[in-house]
């Protein structure tokens, strides 16, 4: 009798699919737990965040950037002195704090610009405080191409700029646009109405429609821009910001009065107290959510990847693909060696 010899199986078709690895199966990996270690080690190390507040004198910066951080972060306008001397150029100052909640700690650095489009001739204002970002762009630049970098480049990239706009009810002016046009192709600019309590409701509704007009016609892309939108989920999200809050007409103050049994802080006035928290009276807690609670983390990375990578990119191409460290370069030269970035 023949055997019967068994016929080889012919191969699928279609290769098999990957075995899943069945968590269930296995136990817990404890995958999720990154989430923990990174608190932990943001907690440990803290991180920067940078933000430049512009617009005409007078019009609540200071006093807006301290109701931002419930402390007093930028200094105060001294009141008017006749022996001080009005600044003839634009003056940047940079002033840092420490800021600790539940553990985690913020390095702060308001960027204060007073004395811009104070001037009677205000062309080309906007050049010392794009020269003051790209200066900060290439500070980090010389730190990451250096052989010896740090282990953490401290950051003193502007994160996000207010851009302060006159509650004027009108348009907005060439300053603004010539600005904005300039500085938001080299930062996230975050266009404010300011003073808003100076308006009335239908005043402030036709105002920001107006200048959200303006700034679509003018090409103007503020901060979060379109183009940058992750996913679906980001768009609907940011649409929603950009056709309806932008731009957040705000109310400042640091000065705390008693509401129903609550400290809040607000704005004292003849007919009552504006408060600046409470969503009926202004739009400030809409803005320091966006900034601080929802974007935070995201006006960093387009700081980093899209800001200061078309500064980085164009650092380099303008220096034949060499980084711009000169005296690193001539070092290597010397000792003959190469190295790619
Ligand atoms: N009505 C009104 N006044 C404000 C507001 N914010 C600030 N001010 C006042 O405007 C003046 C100038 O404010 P300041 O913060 O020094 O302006 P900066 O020059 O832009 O920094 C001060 O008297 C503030 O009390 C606001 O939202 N509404
Ligand atoms: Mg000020």
């Amino acid at each position: 009798m023949s055997e019967l010899v068994p016929e080889p199986r012919p191969k699928p078709a279609v290769p098999m699919k990957p075995v899943s690895i069945n968590s269930n199966l296995l136990g817990y990996i404890g995958i999720d737990t990154i989430i923990e270690q990174m608190r932990k080690k943001t907690m440990k190390t803290g991180f920067d965040f940078n933000i430049m507040v512009v617009g005409q004198s007078g019009l609540g910066k200071s006093t807006l950037v301290n109701t931002l951080f419930k402390s007093q972060v930028s200094r105060k306008a001294s009141s008017w002195n006749r022996e001080e001397k009005i600044p003839k150029t634009v003056e940047i100052k940079a002033i840092g704090h420490v800021i600790e909640e539940g553990g985690v700690k913020m390095k702060l650095t308001v960027i204060d610009t007073p004395g811009f489009g104070d001037q009677i001739n205000n062309e080309n204002c906007w050049e010392p405080i794009e020269k003051y970002i790209n200066e900060q762009y290439e500070k980090f630049l010389k730190e990451e191409v250096n052989i010896a970098r740090k282990k953490r480049i401290p950051d003193t990239r502007v994160h996000c700029c207010l851009y302060f706009i006159s509650p004027t009810g009108h348009s907005l002016r060439p300053l603004d646009l010539e600005f904005m046009k300039h500085l938001s192709k080299v930062v996230n600019i975050i266009p404010v109405i300011a003073k808003a309590d100076t308006m009335t409701l239908e005043e402030k509704s036709e105002f920001k429609q107006r200048v959200r007009k303006e700034l679509e016609v003018n090409g103007i892309e503020f901060y979060p821009q379109k183009e940058f939108d992750e996913d679906l989920e980001d768009k609907t999200e940011n649409d929603k910001i950009r056709q309806e809050s932008m731009p957040f007409a705000v109310v400042g103050s640091d000065k705390e009065y008693q509401v129903n049994g609550k400290r809040v802080l607000g704005r004292k006035t003849p007919w009552g107290i504006i408060e600046v928290e409470n969503l009926n009276h202004c739009e400030f807690a809409l803005l320091r959510d966006f900034v601080i609670r929802t974007h935070l983390q995201d006006l960093k990375e387009v700081t980093h990847n899209i800001h200061y990578e078309t500064y980085r990119a164009k650092r380099l191409n303008d220096n034949g693909g060499l980084p711009p460290n000169k005296k690193l370069c001539a070092s290597l030269k010397r000792s003959g060696e190469g190295f790619n970035l």
